[in-house]
């Protein structure tokens, strides 16, 4: 175990820090320097891609005589590139998000040769460099420089009536347990995404043994638990929420729906007196959210996130659904908004008569979780560097605050005693090394409350988690979307109780050679969840599909390694979510 031996220099971290933004106003140069300054980034191989959108048929809208040629194959085909690869920058519609629009009022303007050199090169500012990396071909460079002079395709809508049709009670209420059915300790059960199987791992915290795989939906993202324990929800990508029922003999889906094209996000209510009441889901298309009954999944209420943007106050017509959570303090969704910048409070006392009230927060919020008193809710607008704070007691806005670093993505966060700050939040960040910790505690800290009490330097940028425990001594931080394979596949760990040094060290676990991986691949170590008793820690070895890839779980008194997971059904583990931490906000 070294000690901060892998840390990337801080202007190759800031580079890709600044990777976010696509201008087609950048300057060129030679192709050769070109390629030389546009390589690829962690930040550029995060941004949001619409991975089932694409697949959608679509046909040319109004030609006009001028159009280049292409055919309706190519179009389909130059569809589903731009879904996955481009609209999460420049939008579905290609209005422009974090990148620049990409109207045919500009692209014409502009012309083949410009387009052709950026779709090729990339930019400084951001834009990939999608021909010289070998991600596109020559053709299909040529192909997507026509499909953008030409008019978008607005894929179609998904309302209330599609949502019925999908609607499936695989088990009604009246035939499913009336008590479990199981002998497993269901607080301590994991929920494993194993992303690019569509699949789920029920994974026994204890015997660490796979207990089940069940069918989700595509590219399936997260896991959320009801506040009783007993319903697992998971979204896929496509949008497909499965309910779980944690009580069968074999925990099994009993209801399934599709909420939309495109989503990353479900939860379900946690106020006292709604516990399992309703579950919500977030599309990134349409822009919308779904509120359904939360014990067969039956929509409710569909609601559009179109408007106006927080500060200039101009339409957007795609606004993603981002992180959701749930109130511990008034029946209350907190919903984030990417695009225009607002948090949404959604009142689920009354679906008829919904009160919403909306909060100026700041654009391109994305994920985030509760304080240690899960009072306040902290997220990032991660293309904004700044953390935007929610007081969900009063339902108000109470601070947003820039973190010092590029691009903050927290995960849910992660909560900390510090020895001389008090109550922390942290944060590490995509863009560079370092992990903001910010004061958490109002009352007992009014000076340090909702300012960066410390900054943190870790192993590198690309970092997309941080996690540690109320009843742990240890903050860790990832760094999955690091370019070094080495460092891409260690975790940093501080020692909380050592935090008031001026610069803290940290030990590096080599968490991927620890795996003992066959067969090869590039596996990133990704997302830290502890168990119920919080003494161990689970990380994911995330290889490609056709490789092998293991859970890898740490003593966390010790930082030895205690457990290797491994399995042919372990295809692709991402994220794990720990029953009772994920429904009781345990980070
Ligand atoms: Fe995620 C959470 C969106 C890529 C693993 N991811 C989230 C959330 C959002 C989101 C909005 C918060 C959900 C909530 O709390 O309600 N993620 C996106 C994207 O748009 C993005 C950038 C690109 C995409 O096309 O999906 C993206 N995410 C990834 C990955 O590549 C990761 C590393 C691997 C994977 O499984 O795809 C990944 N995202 C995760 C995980 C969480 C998550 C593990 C939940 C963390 C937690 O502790 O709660």
């Amino acid at each position: 175990m070294g000690t901060q031996t892998l840390r990337l220099p801080r202007s190759i971290a800031l580079w890709v820090g600044t990777m976010f933004l696509f201008s087609l106003a950048a300057g060129t140069g030679s192709a050769e320097e070109q390629k030389k300054e546009h390589g690829g980034t962690p930040t550029a191989a995060y941004s949001p891609s619409l991975t089932t959108l694409g697949q959608i048929k679509v046909t040319i809208p109004g030609r006009k005589p001028d159009d280049p040629v292409i055919s309706p194959e190519e179009f389909q085909k130059a569809t589903q590139i731009y879904f996955q690869r481009c609209a999460g920058c420049h939008g579905v519609l290609r209005k422009g998000a974090t990148g620049k629009p990409l109207t045919t009022d500009i692209t014409r303007e502009r012309g083949y040769k410009h387009l052709h050199t950026f779709i090729t090169y990339g930019s400084p500012a951001g834009m990939p460099n999608w021909g010289t990396s070998g991600d596109l071909s020559k053709d299909d460079v040529d192909l997507m420089v026509r499909y953008l002079l030409i008019e978008p395709p607005q894929p179609p809508e998904f309302g209330m009536a599609d949502i019925r049709k999908s609607w499936k009670v695989a088990v009604p209420v009246d035939k499913r347990p009336t008590k479990k059915m199981n002998t497993l300790d269901l607080d301590n059960l994991f929920s494993v995404t194993l992303r690019d199987a569509g699949q789920i791992a029920l994974i026994d915290g204890e015997s660490k043994k796979i207990v089940t795989v069940i069918d989700t939906g595509y590219a399936v993202h997260i896991s959320r638990i009801s506040a009783s324990g007993r319903y697992l929800f998971v979204i896929g990508r496509d949008a497909k929420v499965n309910m779980i029922d944690l009580w069968m003999k074999t925990p099994a889906t009993v209801a399934e729906v599709k909420i939309g094209a495109e989503a990353r996000s479900v939860e379900t209510s946690k106020m006292k007196g709604w516990e399992d009441k309703f579950a919500i889901a977030g599309a990134y298309w349409p822009p919308q959210y779904v509120i359904m009954d939360g014990a067969t999944l039956e929509p409710q209420k569909v609601v559009s996130t179109r408007g106006m943007t927080y500060d200039t106050q101009e339409y957007h017509p795609e606004p993603r659904v981002a992180a959701i959570v749930a109130s511990h303090y008034r029946p209350e969704f907190i919903v984030n908004v990417k695009e225009t910048g607002k948090i949404l409070l959604v009142d689920y006392s009354d679906i008829k008569n919904l009160k919403v009230t909306t909060i100026e927060a700041e654009r391109f919020l994305h994920d985030g979780g509760f304080d240690s008193t899960k009072r306040y809710f902290l997220t990032a607008a991660n293309a904004r560097g700044k953390v935007v704070v929610v007081d969900t007691k009063k339902g108000t806005l109470t601070s947003i605050l820039e973190t010092g670093g590029e691009t903050p993505h927290p995960g849910r966060g992660a909560n900390l005693k510090h020895p001389v700050h008090g109550p922390v939040w942290a944060t590490s960040h995509l863009g560079d090394e370092t992990v903001a910790l910010i004061g958490t505690d109002p009352k007992g800290h009014p000076d340090k409350a909702w300012k960066v009490v410390q900054t943190l330097e870790a192993l590198g940028g690309g970092s997309l988690f941080v996690k540690s425990h109320p009843k742990s001594n240890n903050l860790y931080v990832d760094a999955v979307l690091n370019p070094e394979a080495e460092i891409s596949a260690s975790v940093a760990v501080f020692k909380v109780s050592e935090l008031n040094k001026d610069e803290p060290e940290f030990v590096t676990l080599p968490i991927g050679e620890w795996a003992k991986i066959s067969g090869g691949g590039q596996p990133r170590v990704v997302q830290g969840e502890y168990n119920t008793a919080g003494d161990e820690v689970w990380f994911s070895v995330w290889n490609a599909k056709d490789k092998e890839s293991a859970i890898v779980i740490v003593d966390d008194k010790t930082l030895k390694l205690k457990h290797v997971i491994k399995d042919k059904r372990l295809i692709t583990p991402t994220g794990k979510f720990n029953v009772f931490n994920t429904r009781a906000d345990v980070y």
